[in-house]
């Protein structure tokens, strides 16, 4: 393929109700998308990081600049466009895993429409249908917070994720357990909120029996997570702090996770994805797809790349409108707890041309 035309486009819809972590609150998923045009076909993709850089080092204002003059440049010099060229190509320019991520993600989606090959496909997926997860936010109160949990488990969701922080953490769970029972698949996400100090009181959460505490302490701290796992039952799981399959490999052999977040962004793409899935499960550990807020322009390859069979985990990918009242593509709907897996070519979706004009707040070309 040839790299004809590159277009961002600034995106901001709101959330249905704000989702408040332990980094903090948002209210609207405001990032922008890559439309890359080639000469054989078109491709999309969506940032996944938000304006501000709480969650990771990356933010949308930068991650632009980073695209537009870094890695779009290197690209564009390719002989030959194609997805697995893009790797070596971008690997001088240090970090930054989610642009390139999103520069990777629109590529692979244009080459494989250009191939007339589904995302699953290519990737290798084994399920028309993935079960779905959700991560419920941090409350004002526990009846809050009950109240959400039981209009999740109503409408058909598989699992339950609490994210937590010092002050909310044993009494929601221990509230939880008691209302819903010990066999609903409970799990905990901390985003960093804790430090080896912290080790006796998470040994609390020993008794309720969850399938993982996520991310407790630094970004990057994988001996703190190893010291932590020899001291905890719960299962460490990690998010933020794995960067590549190397990353993957590492933790796992200092046992510093037990169970691995693959986020497609925060690896450098649905390729490095790929191989942290092969990584894992050639240890024996389960893998799931975590998620970020996604419009349906990030949740339908996050849907592919859970099908894969070492996804043994429900994942964070909950239907559209768990997230949005619209998306800027057709929503994704629940069905008996499940998802369905896009089977047409490429991601498998594009944004409806209405809602993204009316959801569109600034567009600029990056490249021609
Ligand atoms: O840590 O998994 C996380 C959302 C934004 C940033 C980080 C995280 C999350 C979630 C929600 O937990 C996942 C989702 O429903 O998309
Ligand atoms: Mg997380």
């Amino acid at each position: 393929m040839k790299l004809e035309r590159v277009e961002l486009l600034h995106v901001a819809i709101p959330l249905v109700t704000p989702f408040r972590t332990s980094f903090g609150t948002m209210t609207s998923k405001d990032t922008f998308l890559l439309h890359v045009v080639t000469d054989e076909a078109e491709g999309w993709s969506e940032f996944a990081a938000d304006p501000e850089p709480l969650y990771c080092s990356e933010f949308v204002a930068g991650a632009e600049i980073v695209i537009r003059d870094f890695l779009l440049p290197r690209i564009a010099a390719l002989p030959e466009l194609t997805a697995a060229a893009l790797g070596p190509a971008m690997a001088k320019i240090k970090g930054h895993e989610l642009a390139k991520a999103a520069v990777e993600t629109a590529v692979l989606d244009a080459e494989l429409r250009a191939h007339g090959m589904p995302l699953a496909t290519f990737l290798g997926a084994v399920h028309d249908w993935v079960p779905a997860g959700v991560s419920v936010d941090i409350k004002n109160s526990l009846p809050e917070l009950l109240d959400d949990v039981e209009r999740y488990l109503a409408e058909g969701y598989v699992r339950i994720k609490l994210k937590i922080e010092p002050g909310w953490d044993l009494e929601p769970v221990r509230a939880v357990r008691e209302r819903f029972g010990d066999g609903l698949p409970l799990q905990v996400d901390a985003n960093t909120a804790y430090t080896l100090a912290d080790a006796e009181h998470l040994r609390r959460l020993d008794e309720y029996g969850l399938l993982l505490i996520e991310e407790p302490l630094e970004e990057n701290n994988l001996h703190g997570h190893a010291q932590l796992q020899r001291r905890i039952a719960t299962p460490v799981c990690l998010d933020e702090s794995l960067h590549s399959a190397r990353d993957t490999a590492s933790a796992i052999t200092m046992d510093a996770c037990r169970v691995v977040n693959v986020k497609p962004a925060r690896v450098g793409g649905y390729l490095e994805a790929r191989r942290i899935h092969d990584v894992a499960a050639a240890h024996g550990v389960p893998v799931w797809c975590g998620g970020m807020l996604e419009t349906g322009i990030g949740r339908a390859p996050n849907l592919a790349l859970a099908a894969l069979p070492g996804f043994t985990l429900p994942g964070d990918t909950s239907a559209s409108s768990r997230y949005f009242a619209e998306d800027i593509t057709e929503p994704f709907v629940l069905e008996d707890g499940h998802l369905p897996v896009p089977r047409t070519p490429g991601i498998g979706i594009d944004p409806l041309p209405d809602a993204l004009r009316r959801f569109t707040t600034a567009r600029r070309e990056l490249y021609r």
